[in-house]
């Protein structure tokens, strides 16, 4: 994680900084960037995204047992509600994550009216872009390039996905949740 957050994010950080400097786009917010992203060139794009999907992924991971889903959380009303159960959400999320052939990320997503629902995108692209066929708000983002991974997992994507549900912090997206209805 310390070699994700130093060595990748900050390259697309870099890279950002470097394809934006000069342009209207320099003093952009960066959820605005996301949703003009269609005018916008590849470096800025894959280093915009890049920047954003890191920004929130670190903030929707907790060191177990201090970031557990709880009954009382409203994200936790809408899963059963959405998704009948925790399990079948998991099992979605999973499909997703494991589904995305190559590069990319899956997502917990809400829609304008409330709903939960999963989805996942190629590359550093990401739910607010205007280049997607869905419109959602982003709660949590996997990471599911090969670089997130293939230390620890090497090839063995679902054991990552497994074991990033166990560091899920629910108070950050239910947070995220609340904000956004
Ligand atoms: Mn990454």
């Amino acid at each position: 994680m310390e070699i994700h957050h130093g060595k990748h994010h900050a390259a697309y950080v870099n890279n950002l900084n470097a394809a934006v400097q000069g342009t209207d786009l320099e003093n952009m917010k960066l959820e605005d960037l996301m949703a003009n992203i269609s005018k916008s060139t590849p470096a800025v794009r894959n280093n915009g995204g890049g920047h954003y999907n890191h920004s929130l992924f670190w903030t929707i991971l907790a060191p177990a047992k201090e970031s557990e889903l709880s009954d009382n959380m409203s994200i936790h009303e809408a899963i059963m509600r959405d998704f009948g159960s925790v399990e079948e959400f998991k099992a979605k999320f999973k499909a997703a994550a494991t589904g995305q052939f190559g590069s990319g990320w899956a997502w917990l997503c809400v829609d304008k009216s409330g709903k939960l629902f999963i989805c996942s995108t190629p590359n550093q692209d990401n739910p607010l872009m205007d280049v997607n066929d869905f419109d959602g708000t982003p709660l949590l983002g996997l990471d599911v390039w090969e670089h997130a991974y293939y230390l620890n997992y090497q090839n063995r994507r679902p054991d990552y996905v497994d074991a990033f549900f166990e560091v899920i912090n629910w108070n950050e997206v239910t947070k995220r949740f609340d904000e956004a209805n």
